[in-house]
């Protein structure tokens, strides 16, 4: 196997260490941290997403293989800042006021940081403000919002009309998610994506990027 296909297999069995190995000795091979990034943790990550996605893996393994992802990930930063690679988009993702839960939004978060978006998290328990605030700071092309409960995803038609009180709803995607969220509530809140799951989120992000690009 080559080196790019041993970082894909480590990262998919969640080896953080010897997935960070394999990308230093990527590096050390001379291949470009584009091709380590895309060919070797993308690749890995991308599996994963379709195996979670028709649960043929489940929460633990995403997990770990995200941490794999994340250490791969630490000597690869540098090169591709000085190589100038740019990520597919900019996302700010929170779970909505008063909802604690966050493994759903965490995973959503990984599996898009999979896909190369630069993901800001603004935690749980988050107003329509703190996401007002953020896609201004990040300047976001997209906000995703997650709710676990059905008291708390209205919260998530707060969050559309502080996006539209700023004057930033025509200019960003609205995504949501989270068990208790469907497409149709998607639509009567005024959002633009529901996606049920954390691989479709990842996906749905990213062609939301390119359409907008
Ligand atoms: Co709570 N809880 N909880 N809970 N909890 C649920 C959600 C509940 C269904 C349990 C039940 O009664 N059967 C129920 C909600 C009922 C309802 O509203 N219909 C419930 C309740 C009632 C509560 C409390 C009110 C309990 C109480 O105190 N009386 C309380 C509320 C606290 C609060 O938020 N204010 C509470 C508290 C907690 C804990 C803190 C103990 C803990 C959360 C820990 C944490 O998140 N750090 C917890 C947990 C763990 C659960 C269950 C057991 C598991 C949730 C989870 O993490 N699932 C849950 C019951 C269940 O689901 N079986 C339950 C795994 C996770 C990967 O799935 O989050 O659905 P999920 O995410 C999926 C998709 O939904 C989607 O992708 C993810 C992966 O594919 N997705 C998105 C999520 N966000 C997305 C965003 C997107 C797209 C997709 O785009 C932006």
């Amino acid at each position: 196997m080559s080196t790019l296909e041993d970082i894909s297999a480590l990262l998919q069995k969640g080896k953080a260490n010897e997935t960070k190995a394999n990308v230093e000795k990527a590096i050390a091979e001379g291949i470009d941290a584009r091709t380590i990034l895309e060919e070797g943790l993308m690749a890995g990550m991308n599996i994963i997403g379709g195996k979670f996605k028709r649960n043929e893996v489940y929460v633990p393994e995403v997990l770990i293989a995200a941490r794999a992802m994340n250490a791969g990930l630490l000597p690869l930063k540098p090169l591709l800042v000085s190589a100038g690679v740019k990520a597919t988009g900019v996302v700010v993702i929170g779970t909505v006021k008063g909802d604690l839960h966050d493994i759903g939004k965490n995973l959503v978060k990984m599996m898009m940081e999979g896909k190369g978006l630069e993901v800001h998290d603004i935690g749980v328990d988050s107003a329509g403000d703190k996401f007002v605030q953020a896609a201004k700071e990040f300047k976001a092309d997209i906000v995703a919002c997650s709710a676990l409960l059905t008291t708390t995803m209205n919260e998530m038609k707060g969050v559309v009309e502080a996006l539209k009180a700023a004057g930033l709803r025509d200019k960003l995607t609205v995504m949501v998610g989270g068990a208790p969220v469907t497409d149709s509530f998607c639509k009567s809140i005024g959002a633009d994506l529901y996606s049920p799951d954390a691989a479709s989120a990842a996906e749905a992000a990213v062609s939301a990027c390119q359409k907008s690009a």
